[in-house]
């Protein structure tokens, strides 16, 4: 649990594509909140084809987990490099019972959001995202396009597709989702640290985790 004054060690849940990334942009707009995304850390070693992207890229393109070892030893690592004295909060990890056991040995989670949304809705969102790979910045040819069709809005470079948002991955991932989550959501559930965000858009569910954000860390910016 969180106490008064206490350093943030949050992690954000929710299915592929209910929005972790989005709030987690959002967070990090109005809260001095170091946000680590275990995808983007992966998809940006996979481009360097560092020795570690290069094991990762036949999972991530089969929506298959990358092997607990490789991601632990990945988030642990950059925790330690970037997180020290600040709030920090974790994107897509941990992803299972194994990684939750390894990060609460690590460094103990005292707060847990996850976003409930219906898998009919993520189908939709994710046939329209576009990935500036090199940044982790998302955008959606509907809710948030880009300035200039197919590029980057700070850098002007190209974005892309990701291979895993194939509609087949998608089901996959999603699959694999569930079946592999369960038991990390009961482990924080238990510990009574979760507390849960339902909805079908994303500009509804981040007032709502704003305000609750708000009842632990003082926002640098406040909402419009
Ligand atoms: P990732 O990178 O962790 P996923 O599958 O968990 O990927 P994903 O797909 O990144 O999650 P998200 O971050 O939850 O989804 O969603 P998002 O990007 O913010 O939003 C999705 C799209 O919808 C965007 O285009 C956004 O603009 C749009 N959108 C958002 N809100 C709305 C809205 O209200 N309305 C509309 N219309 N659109 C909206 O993991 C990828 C792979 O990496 C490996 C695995 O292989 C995994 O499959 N991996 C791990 N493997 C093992 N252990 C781990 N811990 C791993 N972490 C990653
Ligand atoms: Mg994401």
């Amino acid at each position: 649990m969180l106490k008064k004054g206490g350093m943030l060690r949050a992690v954000i849940m929710g299915s592929p594509g209910s929005g972790k990334g989005t709030i987690s942009s959002r967070i990090n707009k109005h809260f001095d909140i170091l946000t680590l995304s275990s995808g983007d850390l992966l998809r940006f070693n996979a481009v360097q084809q560092t020795p570690i992207g290069v094991k990762a890229t036949k999972y991530m393109e089969e929506g298959q987990l990358v092997p607990d070892n490789i991601i632990t030893e990945l988030v642990l690592e950059s925790l330690e490099t970037h997180g020290q004295g600040k709030h920090w909060l974790l994107d897509g990890f941990p992803r299972t019972k194994a990684q939750a056991e390894a990060l609460h040995k690590a460094s103990p989670v005292n707060l847990a959001i996850n976003l409930i949304v219906p898998s009919d809705v993520i189908v939709a969102r994710i046939a329209g995202r576009w990935t500036h790979i090199s940044s982790g910045r998302i955008y959606n040819t509907e809710f948030n396009p880009p300035k200039i069709s197919g590029r980057d809005d700070i850098t002007g470079e190209p974005l892309s597709q990701r291979v895993d948002d194939q509609p087949e991955n998608v089901r996959r991932r999603l699959d694999v989702y569930m079946r592999s989550m369960q038991p990390v959501i009961d482990f924080y559930r238990e510990s009574g640290i979760l507390t849960e965000f339902k909805g079908t858009e994303s500009n509804k569910i981040w007032p709502e985790v704003f305000n609750f954000l708000s009842e632990h860390v003082q926002p640098d910016v406040p909402l419009p």
